[in-house]
């Protein structure tokens, strides 16, 4: 369960996307308390309806299951989708069609914040020797990276033309800990992440943000003053994780493109034909 305390603004209801996922189960929890109905859709089986909880399986490609989603929502926490490199098909219908969907549905319904869950993947092709912030351009390092582009580029056009505030999380690494050296630079705790998402809900004007989504890190490749006006203030470190993680890996090579480049493994994977 949570330990974060959080300033409290309580939705009448909220709906969370991709409920059943690594950090959906972690905000299931999580976002209950900032909320009288949690709506929770996902393909994959969201299991039982706690007191409280609204669950609606849907498909983003399926617009009319997606408008339905959004009917008599506060605001949207979509974490939906495909989240890691696959092939264009899959690609194509949750990270591209699926988030037309949700936008139309948003614009249709009425609803004026979601929370996007973007990735690290946006800019992977940045090196890791460099400082980047949310107004250099996008180096996606693969196809997901490009389709998550395409999501920040969808809510930047339907806040300045339909006024629908988004905040996009460019999500680093968020796991119970650091698995290697370049996540101590990417790790985002899962406190961190409750405390972002509910900053990004909460903040009284959010225009259309960009965040990167990192814990407080000795190791940045990310400067976030851009978004301050989130006011998010990361509490946890990868800095305890350190020892562990260069013992994990001795040695790196510095000509290899994984160990080079922010995207880390992703810039890689694929192409699948
Ligand atoms: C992501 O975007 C993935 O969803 C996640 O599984 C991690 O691999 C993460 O990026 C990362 O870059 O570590």
């Amino acid at each position: 369960m949570s330990s974060v305390t959080t300033a409290s603004l309580k939705f009448r209801r909220l709906l969370l996307t991709g409920a059943a996922g690594g950090l959906g189960r972690q905000l299931r929890q999580r976002l209950k308390p900032h909320c009288e109905h949690l709506r929770l859709s996902d393909i994959a089986d969201l299991g039982d309806a706690s007191p409280g909880e609204e669950l609606m399986p849907a498909r983003l490609e399926d617009a009319p299951a997606v408008h339905a989603l959004l009917h008599e929502v506060d605001a949207v926490v979509h974490l939906g989708g495909v989240s890691t490199e696959q092939p264009w098909q899959p690609i194509l219908e949750a990270n591209i069609i699926g988030v037309y969907h949700l936008y139309e549905a948003a614009r249709k319904q009425g609803v004026k914040r979601i929370v996007f869950a973007s990735s690290n993947h946006v800019t992977g092709f940045y090196r890791q020797d460099e400082v980047i912030d949310a107004h250099d351009p996008v180096r996606p390092d693969g196809l997901y990276g490009v389709s998550k582009a395409f999501g920040e580029n969808l809510s930047r056009f339907y806040f300045d033309r339909h006024g629908i505030e988004t905040v996009c999380l460019r999500i680093g690494s968020s796991f119970p800990e650091p698995r290697d050296r370049r996540m101590l630079a990417t790790w985002l705790s899962y406190d961190d992440l409750e405390r972002l998402v509910v900053a990004s809900l909460t903040a009284p004007l959010a225009g259309h943000t960009i965040v990167f989504g990192m814990s407080d890190n000795t190791t940045t490749w990310w400067d976030n003053r851009h978004a301050a006006h989130l006011g998010y203030r990361p509490q946890d470190s990868s800095e305890p994780f350190r020892a562990t993680a260069q013992a994990r890996q001795p040695t790196l090579d510095i000509t290899d493109p994984v160990v080079v480049h922010q995207g880390g493994g992703f810039v890689r994977i694929g192409p699948f034909e």
